[in-house]
């Protein structure tokens, strides 16, 4: 279901071998009916073109910005430096311990510009928050987002294999 045809959501990520998790955050949105833009922009590799990115994001429609990086991961400051727009950081799995070098850079902002981080690896988590984000301001979504919940929820009681499973009917 897509109830916006325009772009509410900017995904950028810093290599292309981020694109799995842009495609996990895609097909969320998707499902809400939220439409997304996908970039691959290196914040170190192309610093200019990135710049244009966050700075053309708010006459461009966009709303919010989902920010996908490992490593030193200063894709998601450095985008929310030069907008307003909110920023959803995603650390990224490898380097040191496996993503804490990317979500200790992605979550230690220093106060003034935040950037709301997810766990590590977790677009899902970052489009659904994306949505939410975006339904204080739009009851279609709101309803939409409130019914991929309880369906979640529904999902869990129905399984047959939760024998110890939830006691409330
Ligand atoms: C970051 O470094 C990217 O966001 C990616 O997660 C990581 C590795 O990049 P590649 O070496 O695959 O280009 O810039």
């Amino acid at each position: 279901m897509r109830s916006s045809t325009e772009p509410l959501v900017g995904i950028v990520m810093g290599s292309r071998s981020d694109m799995p998790a842009a495609e996990k955050a895609v097909a969320i949105l998707d499902e809400l009916g939220v439409a997304s833009e996908v970039r691959v922009i290196s914040a170190h590799r192309a610093p200019a073109l990135l710049a244009r990115y966050a700075t053309t994001a708010e006459e461009r429609g966009l709303r919010v910005l989902i920010a996908i990086a490992g490593l030193a991961a200063h894709l998601p400051g450095v985008l929310a430096a030069q907008t307003i727009l909110p920023v959803v950081g995603v650390p990224m799995p490898g380097g040191v311990a496996d993503g804490l070098d990317a979500l200790l850079s992605v979550v230690q902002m220093p106060k003034g510009v935040p950037v709301a981080t997810v766990g590590v690896g977790n677009a899902e988590n970052a489009a659904l928050l994306a949505a939410q984000i975006l339904a204080v301001e739009d009851p279609g979504l709101r309803e939409r987002f409130r019914a991929r919940r309880e369906a979640q929820t529904q999902a869990i009681l129905d399984d047959p294999t939760n024998v110890d499973g939830p006691v409330l009917a």
